[in-house]
């Protein structure tokens, strides 16, 4: 990280806070012009700096300093006494009280303009209606604080407002009182029981319809579930309330964590910088991640909602009942609650299937964060703007490092793990180092080596070469361990890393392992643990020479080298006992292929060997269609892209089209009967059968299309026109929208006329053309930003407009003339005074630009250098633009 960079927050500069609150009571008058705030908080001296203090002979009682940003102040009260200007001071970040007692009632009032709100960050209006979102630091923008999540309280909230126009007032805890006020506005409070950070903080006022259900804990606790959407929208919250309730269900099942209050509200609102947000008791949402029927949303749709549902339930108490300590912590809250969300929906559906996904992102979205110019640890020791590093790195790698240590410890030693953790840190506010030590403790596994997973950044490269003695009968492994540079981390040390594997005996079947000393085998699969730069592994008894699998169930986030012939990968992919590593033998064996014909060679034409094994993954494919419909994708543009020294996006997208129409062409019989295999009417069900019966279908239509003859698009269009599932219907879209077809203007006209009251399925339509293969994406594109469902305003059109087209078309973004790299800066200069967050966010592609050529980089390093001589520039989008300058 670079620690030159102006305004950096240093971990290593943590203090304790000087003053605690233990109460704090919000008053919210909300008004059309403006909302007052009255917040009272009770403040102590923190004890244990007061005692450092004492001790050091400083008799002087520190300055009380709140957090406020963009607040009119109004008036200033301690212990009832109004205070004299002169009695304190106020900058655009804080107000400082210098001289205050050791305990005391502190007053303040404020005004802000919730309407005026475009960054969504703190009170804000969407669709009408009032909302929060206070992580990580919007509270400073609701009231004075110190807004910091070691500071933890208990909070009351009475809320006023229009009665008719804001029928519903929320915050978190139980609903205690409430009553009319004589001139059409009424009120409600809310007290919630937890000390909780600010951060946890949650208002809503609105006119909002509510679905209902109920959840009895294991210990008989009656709770209300509550989801809150805008009129018209409640016929589409059915499953993520089903989602709710088996998410309850199973975190009392596997972890025993019940659910601590009466009441558990969600609030689905349209505009919302990410996904959801976890708030004690209230959780507010994009809709995205709520609403959802058949025909309004995909496969994917239902299997995201199930798993952000999941996800913030699960924070409250990986999260919430225990928080961080500081903000570079936040792989303590986050990496905990990935890995438990994925287990929750590896246990819903098919485990092998559910990996497979976390590790397409892992290695297309995080593994090149950690090769870019925002490369940073796990736990990051300097940042300049929080908001962006709630990153893959955080939250995707910090869910593997959870779950290596699951590996490592095993199922039942990583259980007391978390029991020790919840006993020892309930209701507290901790560290990274506080997790591993209660793992450590718990199980008595030394994790001091691991650790180092939360410091060093960067993707580890494991290097594996194996050695058969058929005299001897042994398999040696040698194991070579190394991590890359990156951003003021030039030398690192080795890692602790599980490796899991096994060895394929020439019938396929597992062999016995059994190591060099060790009385007999153990079992056929095993966790070999590398700590140093160099292992030997010697396996002895070892009948014939085996096919290693190496990393099944990708067990560490590493780079792995390995020998293995083309031969030995097309036998685990017909043969390895571990479902993952079958499709990774498959996706290594086709990388090499693509990357051949990127480099110039085989002229479109595809190894026999490679098409015979595909096609024989396609006749075995009725067995587990959602398997095959994974095994049988050629690796992803993205993926490709991290394989190369010098990234060509578009020898990369040329390449794979061409292998595609060779394996449409070979197989087309049966790619067809597959299609038609699937195609049936069968009634709409979301579990993992027909989930996988639809992707395969789906994607057999997808290798017909890649030929586009008539009987294809006859196929394609029939889909489009029929289908009762927006899962089938879009992929059909998204097929014909890469077309130069009548069909396609069709198409694309039926859906948006169809469609065009609805907000997220707009988001698909906007989508679909952003990510043409079409040479006229652009100018498509930039066409569509004038389109009246589009605004600029709302984070899910620009992600799924301007988002879409640089982050998921890199055929057209990375155009050689830099066309699509001055568009997204004027889209990002644009977006920035509105939308910092959004702003900084769209520029992922840019921060990852030492990895072209060097036409490619001086485009992009020209449209850095425009942004960042942009006058009033957000801190946000400042600290992208920089760091990727570098
Ligand atoms: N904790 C929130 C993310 C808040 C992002 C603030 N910029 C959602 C989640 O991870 O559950
Ligand atoms: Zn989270």
């Amino acid at each position: 990280m670079d620690k030159g960079t102006p305004g950096a927050i240093l971990l290593k500069d943590y203090r304790p806070p000087a003053h605690l609150i233990e109460t704090v009571d919000l008053r919210f008058d909300l008004r059309d012009d403006v909302t007052t705030v009255r917040a009272t908080l009770t403040v102590r001296r923190n004890p244990a700096c007061a005692e450092a203090q004492d001790a050091a002979d400083t008799v002087e009682h520190p300055p009380l300093v709140l957090d406020g940003q963009r607040l009119e102040l109004v008036s200033v009260a301690l212990d009832g006494r109004a205070l004299t200007p002169d009695c304190y001071t106020v900058d655009a970040d804080r107000l400082t009280i210098p001289h205050v007692p050791d305990a005391f009632t502190l007053e303040t009032v404020v005004r802000i303009k919730p309407q005026e709100n475009t960054a969504l960050e703190g009170l804000y209006t969407s669709s009408g209606n009032y909302c929060t979102q206070c992580e990580a630091e919007g509270f400073r923008k609701i009231t004075y604080f110190p807004d910091r999540p070691d500071v933890m309280a208990r909070y009351s909230t009475r809320i006023e407002a229009d009665k008719a126009r804001y029928p519903v007032l929320l915050s978190n805890g139980n609903p205690v009182d409430s009553g009319d006020c004589p001139d059409g506005r009424h009120w409600a409070r809310w007290e919630d029981p937890f000390p909780k950070p600010c951060y946890l903080f949650a208002l809503v006022a609105g006119n909002l319809r509510c679905v209902e259900d109920r959840f009895r804990t294991r210990s008989g606790r009656d709770v209300a579930l509550r989801i809150y959407v805008e009129p018209g929208n409640e016929d589409k919250v059915d499953h993520a309330m089903a989602s709710l309730k088996r998410s309850m269900a199973w975190d009392e099942e596997v972890f025993g964590l019940e659910y601590d209050l009466d009441i558990f509200n969600i609030v689905a609102v349209s505009d919302f910088n990410m996904g959801a947000m976890e708030n004690k008791s209230l959780n507010v949402f994009n809709t995205k991640y709520v609403l959802a029927k058949p025909e309004t949303a995909t496969d994917q749709d239902f299997l995201n909602i199930e798993a952000v549902v999941a996800h913030e339930y699960f924070h409250n108490w990986t999260g919430n009942r225990v928080t961080c300590r500081d903000w570079f912590q936040l792989s303590l809250k986050e990496g905990l609650t990935v890995f438990r969300d994925q287990e929750f929906s590896a246990d819903m559906h098919s485990r092998p299937v559910k990996r497979i996904a976390e590790v397409q992102r892992l290695r297309t979205v995080q593994f090149p964060e950690d090769a870019s110019a925002m490369a940073h640890p796990v736990r990051p020791d300097s940042y300049v703007e929080i908001n962006n590093f709630y990153t893959p790195t955080v939250y995707d790698k910090g869910a593997e490092v959870i779950r290596m240590i699951h590996t490592l410890l095993g199922r039942e030693r990583f259980r007391k793990g978390m029991d020790l953790y919840f006993a020892r840190h309930d209701g507290q506010a901790v560290t990274c180092d506080d997790f591993v030590a209660a793992m450590a403790d718990a199980s008595g596994v030394d994790l001091a080596q691991f650790s180092l997973w939360y410091r060093q950044a960067g993707t580890p490269v494991l290097d594996v070469a194996g050695a058969y003695d058929a005299a001897a009968r042994t398999y040696r492994l040698t194991v070579r361990q190394s991590v890359p540079p990156t951003p003021g981390q030039p030398a690192k040390q080795p890692m602790h890393i599980p490796l899991a594997m096994g060895l394929t005996g020439p019938d396929g079947r597992d062999l016995p392992l059994r190591l060099a000393g060790e009385d007999a085998a153990a079992g056929t699969g095993r966790v070999l643990e590398i700590r140093r730069a160099e292992e030997v592994f010697e396996f002895v008894d070892v009948p014939a020479r085996p096919v290693p699998s190496l990393l099944r169930g990708f067990s560490a986030p590493v780079r792995l080298k390995t020998d293995l012939s083309d031969a030995d990968l097309a036998f685990l992919m017909a043969h390895d006992s571990d479902a993952f590593n079958r499709w990774e033998a498959g996706q290594t064996l086709g990388t090499r292929i693509l990357l051949g014909m990127i480099a110039g060679g085989g002229n479109g034409t595809l190894p026999d060997a490679y098409v015979r094994a595909m096609e024989a993954l396609l006749e075995d494919a009725a067995a587990d269609p959602a398997f095959a419909a994974q095994a049988l994708v050629l690796p992803g543009e993205a993926y490709l892209a991290t394989q190369m020294e010098v990234v060509d996006p578009v020898a990369i997208h040329e390449a794979r089209e061409a292998a595609r129409r060779a394996l449409a062409t070979a197989l087309r019989p049966r790619w067809l009967a597959t299609y038609r295999a699937n195609a049936g009417n069968e009634p709409f069900a979301v579990d993992a059968a027909a989930i996988g019966r639809r992707a395969l279908k789906n994607l057999s239509l997808a290798y017909l299309m890649a030929l586009g003859d008539d009987e294809a698009l006859g196929l394609c269009v029939g889909q489009f026109h029929g289908a009762h599932a927006m899962t089938d219907a879009i992929a059909a879209l998204q097929f014909l929208a890469d077309t130069d077809t009548p069909e396609r203007e069709a198409a694309l006209g039926a859906f948006h006329d169809r469609w065009k009251d609805e907000p997220l399925v707009m988001d698909k339509w906007f989508m679909v053309r952003a990510t043409s293969k079409r040479a006229d994406a652009l100018a498509d594109v930039t066409r569509l930003l004038a389109h009246p469902a589009f605004e600029i305003r709302n984070p899910n059109k620009v992600y799924a407009l301007i988002g879409a087209f640089a982050g998921g078309n890199p055929v057209r973004f990375h155009a050689a003339d830099g066309a699509g790299y001055a568009f997204l800066a004027d889209q990002v200069l644009r977006i920035d005074p509105i939308n910092p967050q959004v702003a900084a966010r769209l520029m992922g592609p840019f921060s990852r630009l030492r990895r072209f050529d060097t036409g490619r980089q001086d485009l992009m390093r020209a449209q850095l250098r425009r942004i960042v001589a942009q006058s009033g520039l957000s801190p946000d989008v400042y600290e992208v633009a920089s760091k990727s300058l570098g």
